[in-house]
């Protein structure tokens, strides 16, 4: 019996990755870079991408997937900065997931102006699990983890930090109220993801967005160098 889940499981995650790998082929045809923004709800993955989209970033033209349960909060949000967004949701069609799976990104891409975007920037659903385990054919991964979520969040959902290149830690502001002990998150980071580019943020002051703009430039200038080998 509990073999036969395993393999279910299995099934589904090689599935996945069959659609993650047509996604990937799509957006290299469009030389899209594409990045998979994570964490738990209400960490701030769109006050974050808020401020990282209030001006132009460097000549490169953005658009945004949000991925939420219910609703268009988020994209009307972002929509407010003339990006181009497209909301998925998960409840109408797919019976309230609590991640973006390769096939649901599928289904999305022809809302969006993919030939006129270079970066890509996917807002998974609020969770710590599943989207670690489903990938949706992107370059990177970024995942948000705020102060008020508590030091041992790395050693709870070590799949999460560790499948991701970068780590902000947000809502840095409210540090002095708190009794998060940020050495020693850094410390269980580093025990499941040794040395993995991390920044302090917070969308509230705008520390750390410099930085984070920059990383997503990053993402998007690797993807045009793999593109001329
Ligand atoms: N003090 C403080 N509050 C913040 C910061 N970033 C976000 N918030 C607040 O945290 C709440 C959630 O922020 P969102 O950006 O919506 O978080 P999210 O991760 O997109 O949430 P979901 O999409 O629901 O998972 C909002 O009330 C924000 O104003 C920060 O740096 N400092
Ligand atoms: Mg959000």
């Amino acid at each position: 019996m509990h073999r036969t889940k395993v393999r279910v499981v299995e099934h589904a995650l090689d599935a996945n990755n069959t659609i993650a790998r047509a996604n990937r082929a799509d957006f290299d045809r469009h030389q899209l870079a594409v990045v998979n923004l994570m964490s738990a709800p209400g960490a701030g993955k769109t006050s974050l991408l808020e401020r990282a989209l209030a001006a132009p970033l460097d000549g490169l033209r953005v658009g945004v997937l949000e991925g939420d349960v219910q609703g268009s909060y988020d994209s009307d949000r972002l929509a407010a900065l003339h990006v181009p967004v497209a909301q998925l949701n998960t409840d109408p069609g797919f019976g309230g997931e609590c991640h973006l799976d390769a096939n649901m990104v599928r289904s999305a891409l022809p809302a969006l102006p993919l030939p006129d975007i270079d970066l890509l920037v996917i807002e998974n659903v609020g969770n710590l699990v599943c989207p670690a385990e489903f990938r949706v054919g992107e370059d990177a991964r970024a995942m948000v983890c705020s102060v008020t979520e508590g030091e041992d969040e790395p050693m709870k959902y070590p799949l999460m930090f560790r499948s991701c290149e970068l780590v902000l830690i947000n809502k840095i502001d409210l540090l002095a109220h708190l009794d998060f002990d940020l050495d020693r998150f850094l410390h269980y980071l580093d025990q499941v993801n040794p040395g993995v580019e991390r920044l302090l943020v917070s969308a509230r002051t705008g520390q750390g967005v410099a930085p984070w703009r920059e990383w997503l430039q990053g993402v998007a200038q690797r993807n045009r160098e793999a593109a001329l080998l």
